[in-house]
């Protein structure tokens, strides 16, 4: 049986303005999906997505996890060796790096997040208004991610910029990228700069990688590349995440007097916050074989793009999937991925995650949205440029 084409351009601005709208027509269509549009598989059910992520030796990362086939098209810049690699070179980067990115650090880290996440939450709380996003969800991370990494001072202003750009260079080459890219030589520049030993300071996450080198885990140029991967993946994602779960409580006030009434409950409404609005909405893979999905056929060498966040709405796997409910079971959710690529990050994310839905259920009273969110386009990440609520504090 041949993929069911569907005639929408996931990368569109439509979609990428609304990918909720249009998900439920990409589930429907079938297990496997042809899309015209940008010549890929598709696919956008729960039980496919999560199957296609644990199987990396079908569903493989090394040929891109974007658009562009690196078997077939120059990367648009050196690819990563975790995200963009296959074992066993990704089991080594990624062993060396959990060991960086560990319980025991994550632990130690709590104290002074949490005490930020207050502060910063108490002030905003004592406006009448505030901007979510440019105000708290991109405010937040940059005060504690940059420092654990030992980021130099001068220029952390370019992560956001850098990251953007990258995540619109997984899908195609459209406007959206083109208007990202036009001016950006100076953030890559800064970047590139960042992640080399003699600007990273002593005993952040950055120097622990060199550390690793020094110890002949990896090379020198692996190290600068590794931590290249902490500055891409470590600020845009947890920015629109900490900005949909604020969107999410805010618009839901009744999950938000739940939260109030049990600030234990912070972790799960921000574990809930990301199923049900995914901050990387999809990711590619390429087949290293022909594959049949419930009676598709997929050739070998196909680019096949899987939609983590329809996965994470679907109705065939959960329960009343477009209600915000903190309480409910989100074990399994894609948001994070699955199998051996699964988000080295996340738990640097859930902790800040967390510590704002408990800051916010301390102290703040009602949060109400003013308005509709403004919206960034990006090709893989559902984000937010602004969004003003009210606020009244505890
Ligand atoms: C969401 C991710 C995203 C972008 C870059 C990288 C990882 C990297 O490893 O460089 S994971």
């Amino acid at each position: 049986m041949p993929a069911v084409p569907v005639d929408v351009d996931p990368f569109g601005d439509e979609f990428l303005r609304d990918p909720y709208a249009f998900h439920g027509a990409l589930r429907d269509a079938g297990a496997v999906i042809w899309l015209p549009a940008i010549n890929a598989f598709g696919m956008a059910r729960f039980e496919h997505v999560s199957a296609a992520l644990k199987d990396h030796e079908t569903f493989c990362s090394s040929r891109g996890v974007g658009l562009a086939d690196f078997a077939k098209e120059e990367p648009f810049r050196a690819p990563s060796l975790l995200l963009e690699a296959d074992p066993p070179l990704h089991d080594r980067t990624r062993q060396l790096m959990n060991r960086i990115v560990s319980p025991k650090a994550l632990k130690d880290l709590r104290p002074q997040w949490q005490e930020k996440a207050d502060r910063l939450v108490r002030t905003l709380a004592t406006g009448i208004e505030f901007d979510a996003v440019t105000e708290l969800a991109e405010v937040y991370p940059m005060m504690v991610f940059p420092d654990t990494i030992g980021l130099m001072d001068e220029g952390r202003e370019n992560l956001l910029d850098y990251a953007a750009i990258v995540f619109n260079a997984f899908g195609p080459r459209n406007q959206i990228f083109e208007d990202g890219i036009r001016g950006s030589e100076a953030a890559i520049a800064w970047v590139d700069a960042a992640c080399k030993r003699e600007n990273l300071k002593p005993g952040g996450w950055g120097m622990a990688v060199f550390e690793a080198a020094d110890r002949a885990e990896c090379s020198n140029e692996e190290a600068e590349r590794l931590v290249r991967s902490f500055l891409t993946a470590g600020v845009d994602t947890t920015v629109n995440g900490i900005g949909h779960l604020v969107l999410a409580l805010s618009q839901n006030p009744d999950q938000f007097a739940r939260l109030r009434a049990d600030p234990a409950l912070a972790k799960k409404a921000f574990e809930e916050s990301l199923r049900w609005d995914s901050t990387v909405q999809t990711f590619f893979r390429v087949t290293t074989r022909d594959v049949e999905i419930d009676g598709t056929a997929i050739p070998q060498g196909a680019k096949v793009l899987l939609f983590l966040a329809a996965a994470n709405r679907d109705p065939g796997h959960w329960i009343e999937p477009e209600r915000f409910d903190i309480e409910r079971n989100v074990s399994g959710h894609v948001g994070f991925g699955f199998g051996i690529h699964q988000c080295l990050g996340q738990m640097v994310a859930r902790l800040e995650g967390e510590l704002v839905a408990k800051a916010l259920a301390q102290n703040v009273a009602s949060i109400r949205p003013l308005g509709e969110p403004v919206r960034r386009l990006n090709n893989t990440l559902h984000a937010l440029a602004s969004y003003r609520v009210a606020v009244q504090p505890a």
